[in-house]
């Protein structure tokens, strides 16, 4: 499965901590947008998609979420809380995110801007196109 988690340069001291992940190190592509969502409800499930070529790094830059990945053949959920790892999907995985907590912010890094067209919205669609 094309994902994995990555973790990401800590520079913390007395002062606090300062996290660093920078573009073609630990995010292995050229950032054209970030998005994040927060807010989101005791058993809201978001996502429900794969991508055709959109690769992404998910940060719990606050709180925590549980990420289920699925290609097509196994699947794997991890639980994002650390603010200094990240989560890389890279394209034709199913994901689904789930479990946040009531202060949860995720962050998002992608390759590509915004575009309906890269979606697969239905999973009997996603399993055919990994085959
Ligand atoms: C993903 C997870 C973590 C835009 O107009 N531009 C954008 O860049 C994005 C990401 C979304 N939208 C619109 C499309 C929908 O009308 O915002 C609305 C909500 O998007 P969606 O239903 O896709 O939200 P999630 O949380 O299910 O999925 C999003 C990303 O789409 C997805 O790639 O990995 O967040």
């Amino acid at each position: 499965m094309d994902t994995k988690m990555m973790k990401f340069q800590l520079h913390g001291d007395s002062r606090g901590q300062l996290v660093v992940a920078e573009t073609m190190a630990e995010i292995p592509f050229e950032i054209k947008r970030l998005y994040y969502i927060y807010g989101v409800g005791e058993g809201i499930e978001r996502g429900f998609h794969s991508h055709k070529n959109l690769q992404q790094v998910y940060i719990a830059i606050h709180g925590s979420m549980k990420v289920t990945l699925d290609d097509g053949t196994e699947s794997k959920t991890v639980t994002l809380d650390d603010p200094a790892e990240g989560l890389y999907i890279g394209h034709g995985v199913w994901r689904k995110i789930f479990d946040f907590s009531p202060d949860a912010v995720l962050l998002v890094a992608a390759s590509e801007h915004y575009s309906e067209d890269d979606y697969i919205r239905n999973y009997e669609d996603f399993v055919a196109s990994t085959k």
